[in-house]
């Protein structure tokens, strides 16, 4: 793909910050029964039908994440990230985002703007040009498909 006279590969990272390895397994009132493989092949299938790939990584630890979000200058054209609760935390990982100036899809399984005050406030938003919440895992999907949108240039209507 071709974006302003630059070649960029056909390749999304998906960020699952701390916690959401537990998905399935507990809340499933806020996060539903679908679990982080679930999520991933949710996902993947839904980058496959724009013709993008994925490359998955969840992790417990906020430095693992901004390594795997560096190395995706090299190859992935946007990022997908749920943060989990880095979200309402992390300077750290905002500054990463934006270190890397690849297009991001913010998106969270529950609707955070209607939980605790706490959860109303994210570090990652204004970095990122796609927010999908409280769409449950099906949120995945659609960040895939408005950052492809945007990455294409695919015009709404
Ligand atoms: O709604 C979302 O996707 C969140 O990003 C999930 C985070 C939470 O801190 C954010 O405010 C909203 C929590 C992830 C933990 O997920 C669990 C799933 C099942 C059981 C326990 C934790």
């Amino acid at each position: 793909m071709t974006i302003s006279g630059v070649t960029t590969p056909r390749r999304l990272l998906l960020v699952n910050g701390p916690n959401l390895n537990l998905l399935g397994t507990r809340e499933p009132e806020i996060y539903g029964t679908a679990t982080l493989q679930d999520v991933e092949r949710i996902t993947t299938d839904a980058a496959l039908a724009r013709g993008f790939e994925v490359r998955a990584v969840q992790s417990n630890h906020e430095g693992v994440l901004i390594d795997a979000i560096h190395a995706a200058r090299e190859d992935c054209a946007g990022i997908v990230i749920n943060p989990g609760g880095l979200t309402h935390t992390s300077v750290v990982l905002r500054d990463a985002l934006a270190g890397v100036a690849l297009p991001v899809a913010e998106v969270h399984i529950s609707d955070v703007r209607t939980r605790e005050q706490f959860r109303h406030f994210s570090y990652v938003a204004d970095v990122a040009i796609v927010h999908v919440v409280g769409e449950g895992v099906a949120g995945y999907a659609r960040s895939v498909d408005l950052l492809v949108d945007a990455l294409t240039g695919h015009a709404e209507g």
